[in-house]
């Protein structure tokens, strides 16, 4: 049967995710496409968007929007070589609008594509075996896993289980390569045969619905956090015995998005269900999500993410119907211990004696300007880089796996092109906002563009407390779909209308608690008075080693929120 949200409609009628998307891109008359066309794009890994900086102008002249799209790469683990980022840089001069955006999901993304050139760039993708699979829509997406940059072994198992997830849980339908690549074979590489679907034309995972809503799968390696776990709807947290990776505790449940003004909604973090072995995770990914396809709401799609499903049933009865699909129990959950979500920049040597340096990416976004070419700086460096690169799911990079004698040459592009900014105070080394205006269409307000500047401003506050390299995250998002998980923030701030936003204080450093609402739809312009007490009070009173999210709590800013369902309490 049918669920009742229309975007269920679409996807029983769409012939495995095909709909009128060929004959939409063939019309000339326009740079849209349908908008049933526009919910099956998102499978595909495509947005359309406006640029709203200009969209009243537009309007005032009776000129139609100025359509363009957003493309979503799919890249497991958030790996990739010199050669694909060569790419990349290629894709964002000749397709987009010049610039690379590094997502909090550990990706690339590519703002302003017209409609003619989609095609263009997919194909250019698929030459270095990148595809946009699955990027967006009601599937899984993209599995992150942390980048540890100094453990070599234990990163390679979790990226490998990163690949094999995202893979195994791919769309089948041969829809993509025929849209887009005119059904030719992906080239080369071992991953050839994962990837080719031709032929394929059943969903033995998804069905014909596929999910009631999106799905978000991350592996984190304690005691790092960056993947912020208890975000998502699926988590493994690798159990590890010195070099080696014994299982995983899974975690279920987790998500941020909200409504403004529904406490129907809420951000909530993950339970802890149980503990699996290596062999069983790919497994355990595959019945939750048949769980999810079969118990998730399809009929409001405000309560059809895996959190609500997880909230209504509690979670001794998911992991039943998850145990019941696998046909064996899960063991009791490992002990493990986050301690931080952010990243650690500059030089480190791993355990397989190979350098990597994790740059800082203001908010993700790679661009060159008059003082600051950063995008031709990486572009030199992937000219003569031998390794790999990581992207954080803090939207920064890790150049990683530089050998010692090629280090220097990379250290000499890194100072010539300013990259080494490796003396960021600890505020904005822990700063992350979504991109909102001008491509985002829920964007209220500003983020991506505004928080730069906020950061500035309260590191002035920091600063005159002696407080500067105090790590304190902060986060912002331009609307409460919260892309920068910004209830997980110590200081979090979430659009409400332009220039305004709530703020929210008291999450825990180590991403297992979420904030709580301090103040109301403020004026961007009062942030910094506004905490400019609490800040001197947190120099002043701090106990040693507290948290600044810990703190507020301590003083009574605000109450502990203990569970998404006391979020807004
Ligand atoms: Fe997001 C929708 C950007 C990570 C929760 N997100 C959007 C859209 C596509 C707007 C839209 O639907 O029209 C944004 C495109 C803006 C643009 O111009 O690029 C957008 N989300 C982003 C990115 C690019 C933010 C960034 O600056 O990095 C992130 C891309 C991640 C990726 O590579 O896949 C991004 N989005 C997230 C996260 C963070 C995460 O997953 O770790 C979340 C919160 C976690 C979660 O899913 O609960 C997130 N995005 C949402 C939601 C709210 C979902 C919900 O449950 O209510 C929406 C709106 C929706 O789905 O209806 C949304
Ligand atoms: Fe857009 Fe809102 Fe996501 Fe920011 S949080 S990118 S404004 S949907």
């Amino acid at each position: 049967m049918v669920g009742k949200a229309k975007n269920e409609g679409v996807k029983d009628n769409s012939n495995y995710l095909r709909g009128t998307i060929k004959e939409g891109l063939a019309d000339q008359i326009t740079g849209a496409i349908s908008e049933d066309d526009q919910i099956l794009t998102k499978f595909h890994g495509m947005y359309q968007q406006d640029d709203r900086d200009i969209r009243a102008d537009r309007r005032k002249k009776f000129l139609d929007k100025a359509y363009s799209f957003m493309i979503r790469v799919r890249l497991p683990g958030g790996t990739c070589t010199p050669e694909q980022w060569l790419k990349m840089d290629y894709i964002s001069d000749n397709y987009a609008n010049h610039t690379i955006k590094i997502t909090t999901r550990q990706t690339f993304q590519f703002h302003g594509v017209i409609k003619n050139n989609l095609r263009d760039s997919l194909q250019e993708m698929n030459k270095v075996c990148l595809d946009t699979i699955a990027a967006c829509g009601d599937v899984n997406r993209t599995v992150m896993c942390n980048p540890n940059p100094h453990e070599s072994a234990h990163h390679s198992v979790v990226l490998k289980l990163a690949r094999d997830i995202s893979n195994h849980l791919l769309p089948k339908t041969a829809a993509y390569h025929e849209i887009w690549l005119d059904d030719e074979l992906l080239e080369g590489g071992e991953e050839k045969a994962e990837k080719d679907f031709k032929g394929a034309e059943e969903e033995p995972i998804y069905g014909k619905h596929y999910l009631p809503r999106k799905f978000k799968t991350v592996i984190a390696v304690p005691p790092v956090n960056d993947v912020d776990i208890f975000a998502h709807c699926l988590g493994f947290i690798a159990i590890t015995e010195g070099d080696k990776v014994i299982g995983y505790n899974v975690t279920v449940g987790g998500g941020m998005g909200m409504t403004h003004g529904d406490t129907t909604t809420f951000p909530r973090t993950a339970d802890l269900m149980g503990f699996c072995t290596v062999e069983q995770a790919v497994d355990v990914a595959e019945k939750v999500v048949i769980a999810q396809r079969d118990l998730g709401n399809r009929d409001e799609r405000k309560w059809a993410r895996l959190k609500y499903t997880v909230e209504k049933l509690g979670i001794a009865k998911f992991r039943e119907e998850v145990e019941n699909r696998l046909g064996y129990k899960l063991q009791a959950p490992k002990p493990f211990k986050f301690e931080s979500t952010g990243d650690r920049y500059g030089w480190i040597k791993g355990s397989d004696n190979k350098w990597h340096c994790t740059l800082f990416i203001q908010n993700g976004r790679v661009k060159d300007t008059k003082n600051f070419p950063m995008k031709t700086g990486l572009r030199e460096i992937a000219k003569i880089h031998k390794g790999e690169y990581r992207l954080t799911n803090n939207q920064n990079i890790i150049i990683s796996s530089v050998d010692e004698k090629d280090k220097p040459q990379i250290e000499k592009l890194l100072k010539e092109y300013k990259l080494d900014t490796f003396n960021q105070s600890g505020l904005r080394k822990n700063s992350m906002a979504c991109v909102a205006l001008p491509t985002c269409g829920l964007a209220l307000a500003e983020s991506e563009r505004y928080l730069p500047d906020l950061v500035s401003e309260l590191e002035q506050e920091f600063e005159k407390n002696g407080l500067r390299e105090e790590p304190v995250v902060i986060r912002m998002t331009g609307c409460p779909n919260g892309c920068a998980r910004p209830y997980l923030a110590e200081i979090g701030l979430v659009g409400t209308n332009p220039g305004k936003y709530n703020l929210y204080l008291g999450a825990a450093f180590d991403g297992s608690r979420l904030n709580k609402l301090f103040k109301k739809d403020i004026e961007g312009v009062k942030v910094r008075e506004t905490l400019s007490p609490v800040i001197a009070d947190y120099a002043k009173n701090k106990a040693s080693g507290e948290h600044f999210g810990d703190f507020v709590i301590r003083k009574n800013y605000v109450k502990a929120t203990t569970a998404g369902n006391n979020f807004h309490a």
